[in-house]
């Protein structure tokens, strides 16, 4: 079986752009890949965290991805901070790394405007690196703006195997589609955001019924009023049947004929109900497995351990090979 790894940040509440550009393509791999999903603390202290915050998002992240179907079964769920390892390598990675390619990275120079120039964002990429590499995995599905660092995770695997010998596979972007990309509610020129200025940008996994309707009838919508899919001339109602579509599971063209004659109110109430149907279950899910922390503990400590004993694996041929002493 062919090994995937991803990584998501806890900071913030998930919303449907998360689900479907991400989570339910993992969901779906679980079949036919073994799956690592890291929790990566560790990455979201880069820029200041409330403690108390980072910690109530990293559970709150854990069960909602459960409740969206990661199964702990299947694949192995864990909090990046729980396998030492991670930090272990990104070390020895540290010190085959020039500092003026992780200054060239677009996130860097993004995020070090809000946070300052602090050595842990500079030194991001290499963590995810590290993150990578220790599961060999053979595809890491990521957002096209991952595209950066998974070029320069290969990059350091090649120089890695090339000065101490083949210890790394190198991994491919498994690039999550175009149609995977859910646009701002909003806004349907910028992309759903959790970090959007007005909440009304983005559904929540856990947005009310209330919350959900609401937010879906006071979405943006084109002139004209016919439901007819043209993300260049109708963006926000293609936006929106691109959400439908997702969640029903209807094509494009099969949604165009269900709307053919009826405004864009019907189709509203539709997509609205059609979410709260979709998201109820996850809510319910993720209800039960919040009220039983020691469950969600349970689980990722047994993810921690399976995924301790992958990397620890990887890390003691580093060691040897780089001449530590064993
Ligand atoms: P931010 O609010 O800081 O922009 P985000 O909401 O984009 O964050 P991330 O933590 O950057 O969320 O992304 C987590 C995962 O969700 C990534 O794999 C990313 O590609 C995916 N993702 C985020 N937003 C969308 C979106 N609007 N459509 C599809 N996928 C998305
Ligand atoms: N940087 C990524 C999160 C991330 C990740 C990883 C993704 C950390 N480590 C390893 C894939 C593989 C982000 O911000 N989306």
């Amino acid at each position: 079986m062919k090994t995937l790894l991803s990584g998501i940040q806890p900071s913030g509440t998930l919303h449907i752009g998360n689900y479907l550009g991400a989570i339910k393509q993992w969901v779906e791999l679980q079949k036919s890949y073994q799956v690592f999903i890291s929790i990566v603390d560790l990455h979201a202290i880069t820029v200041p965290q409330d403690p108390q915050e980072l910690r109530k998002n990293t559970l709150e992240l854990a069960a909602l991805l459960v409740a969206c179907g990661v199964d702990p079964k299947k694949s192995v769920l864990f909090i990046q901070s729980h396998v030492p390892a991670h930090t272990k390598l990104a070390w020895v990675l540290n010190t085959i790394t020039p500092v003026g390619e992780l200054e060239r990275m677009t996130q860097y120079k993004e995020k070090r405007e809000r946070a300052g120039t602090l050595a842990g964002l500079l030194n991001y990429p290499v963590l995810q690196a590290a993150d990578i590499l220790l599961y060999q995995p053979d595809v890491v599905p990521v957002g096209e703006d991952q595209l950066q660092h998974l070029e320069f995770t290969r990059t350091l695997a090649r120089k890695f195997n090339s000065r101490f010998g083949k210890v790394f596979k190198e991994p491919k972007a498994l690039i999550q589609k175009e149609a995977a990309r859910i646009m701002g509610l909003d806004d349907p020129t910028k992309k759903m955001s959790k970090s959007a200025p007005s909440p009304n940008n983005f559904i929540a996994l856990l947005d009310s019924p209330e919350e959900i309707r609401r937010k879906i009838k006071i979405a943006v919508t084109d002139s004209g009023r016919d439901i007819r899919y043209d993300e260049k001339s109708k963006p926000a109602i293609s936006n929106l049947m691109a959400i439908y579509s997702a969640f029903s599971g209807m094509t494009v063209s099969q949604i165009e004929k269900k709307y053919h004659g009826k405004g864009y109110a019907d189709f509203k109430r539709d997509l609205g109900e059609l979410l709260v149907e979709k998201l109820t279950p996850i809510q319910k899910k993720y209800r039960e497995l919040s009220r039983d922390d020691k469950k969600l503990l349970a689980i990722l400590r047994s993810g921690a351990k399976k995924a301790t004993g992958v990397a620890n694996k990887t890390l003691s041929v580093v060691k040897r090979k780089v001449g530590f002493v064993l």
